[in-house]
């Protein structure tokens, strides 16, 4: 089922309206947040639970899941924090950067509901450096919100006192990794940290801390508003809600738009994006979840459900659902390449198989796509992936390792046409010294 406009939450998506307090509470935003907030912490919680709601960051945990992880009788000298994770920085994802843009009381509203939920003393947004214009309206939107009592004390006269605090990143993808973002916040170097300890147990300053993504909080007034069964009625089991599809590359109309979680591709594109370039005997493939999850062939992504599992049983994932197109033009093994050279460039280095492994992974593919490599590289390349996958402190040596996995999965006939072409040979050109 796709989704009507009737039951759109992103309603000023494309910012047809203004974002500030007077036009969000024309369109229903901070509508007597009290009443919402008197429910209950627990009650928020259960709500947040039934709905079915999973973490819109990547990686899918469910969100009320892990509010109920923060302790319900904080300490005062170890207050919970709540961390709102803005460092929007994954190629192909641009979601969250609309949702401040034009709806950013709806993220502010979230914040203040979560944290109070979790038992929060205050909500640190941290949002990623480049996003300028994107913090400018934030931070006049957070004062707007102090200034007419729905933060600060007595929020929204609720008789609880909540803060939010702006900070920017600056420049680096690792502090979208929820240890690292934390490490950032305490003013040090952007590195992450070993888990467990999760954020829940020691987090923030050491205490403890959620850290969820912008979507997942700004959706969370209109879930309380509407009720979990409404916004559990879209999607499949374990797959619910509406989300923010990012689509991006060759199609007609490239959009963000929210859609029913679910909805098969193809559905997808046709609907919002007036197809593919030159047809869809033209596509080749589609990165459906951000740069770190494997492509899907065209032959196997026309009728998934774009979900979490859907995409998981085709070997990728749904990610941020920054849905990358990729016609027949593409030279997919220079794609891949670039987005290893991303992840090289992103490494903060301070475990081996990832500072290493992505920098060999990169000059590997470079061979690879100049076609100088021998075939059986390929083989080599797909073992070291294996032995970075699941070997770093964080996900980042998965996210580098998981696209070339798919790429040699599904093209290694392309792969192995070039080098053939280019040797002549066979492929058994004399090994030279990485670029
Ligand atoms: C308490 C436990 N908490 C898990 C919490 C954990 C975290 C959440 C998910 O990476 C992915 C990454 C990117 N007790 C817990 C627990 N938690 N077990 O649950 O944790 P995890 O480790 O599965 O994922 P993660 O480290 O949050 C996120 C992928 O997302 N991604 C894109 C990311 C890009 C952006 C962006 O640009 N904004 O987010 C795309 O695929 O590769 O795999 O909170 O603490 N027992
Ligand atoms: Fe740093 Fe990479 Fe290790 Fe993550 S996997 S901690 S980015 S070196």
């Amino acid at each position: 089922m796709s989704l009507a406009d009737k039951d759109r939450i992103f309603t000023n998506v494309y910012g047809f309206q203004r974002w500030n307090l007077d036009a969000a509470i024309m369109r229903g935003d901070w509508d007597d947040t009290r009443a919402l907030m008197l429910r209950g912490q627990d009650a928020i919680i259960d709500v947040v639970k039934a709905s079915g709601l999973r973490g819109r960051g990547g990686a899918g945990f469910p969100t009320g899941t892990k509010w109920s992880f923060m302790p319900k009788e904080p300490k005062p000298d170890r207050p919970n924090f709540l961390v709102i994770n803005a460092d929007e920085s994954e190629p192909g994802s641009c979601k969250d950067r609309e949702i401040i843009r034009h709806d950013p009381h709806k993220l502010l509203e979230g914040a203040l509901i979560a944290g109070f939920a979790m038992r929060a003393r205050a909500a640190y947004i941290y949002i990623r450096g480049e996003y300028i214009r994107e913090a400018e309206t934030l931070y006049a939107a957070i004062a707007e919100a102090y200034d007419r009592g729905l933060l600060g004390k007595n929020a929204a006269g609720s008789g609880y006192d909540y803060d939010v605090f702006l900070c920017r990143g600056a420049g680096a993808y690792i502090c979208g990794e929820e240890t690292a973002m934390l490490e950032s916040l305490e003013g040090k170097k952007g590195q992450p940290r070993l888990k467990p300890p999760f954020p829940a147990g020691a987090g923030l300053y050491g205490c403890p801390t959620t850290v969820n993504n912008v979507e997942s909080i700004a959706v969370v007034p209109t879930i309380l508003r509407r009720g979990p069964e409404w916004f559990s009625s879209f999607g499949r089991e374990n797959n619910k809600g509406t989300k923010l599809f990012q689509i991006s590359g060759h199609v007609e109309k490239p959009c963000v738009v929210e859609e029913a979680m679910s909805i098969p591709f193809r559905e997808l594109i046709e609907k919002h994006c007036g197809g593919i370039r030159g047809g869809w005997d033209n596509l080749l493939a589609v990165i459906p979840g951000g740069s770190s999850v494997p492509l899907v062939p065209a032959e196997q992504i026309m009728d998934a459900p774009m979900d979490f599992d859907g995409l998981k049983a085709l070997g990728s994932g749904l990610g941020t659902a920054a849905v990358i197109v990729m016609d027949k033009s593409t030279d997919i093994v220079r794609a891949i390449s670039r987005i290893s050279y991303f992840y090289k460039h992103e490494s903060c280095g301070q475990c081996t198989p990832c500072r290493e492994g992505t920098g060999w992974m990169w000059r590997v593919m470079e061979r690879l796509r100049t076609g100088e490599a021998q075939v059986s590289e390929i083989d080599t390349l797909h073992e070291v992936t294996k032995q970075i996958e699941g070997h770093t402190i964080c996900a980042l040596g998965d996210a580098a390792a998981w696209p070339i996995q798919g790429l040699i999965k599904h093209f290694r006939p392309e792969i192995e046409r070039r080098i053939h072409e280019r040797n002549g040979t066979g492929g058994f050109a004399p090994m030279q010294e990485a670029a």
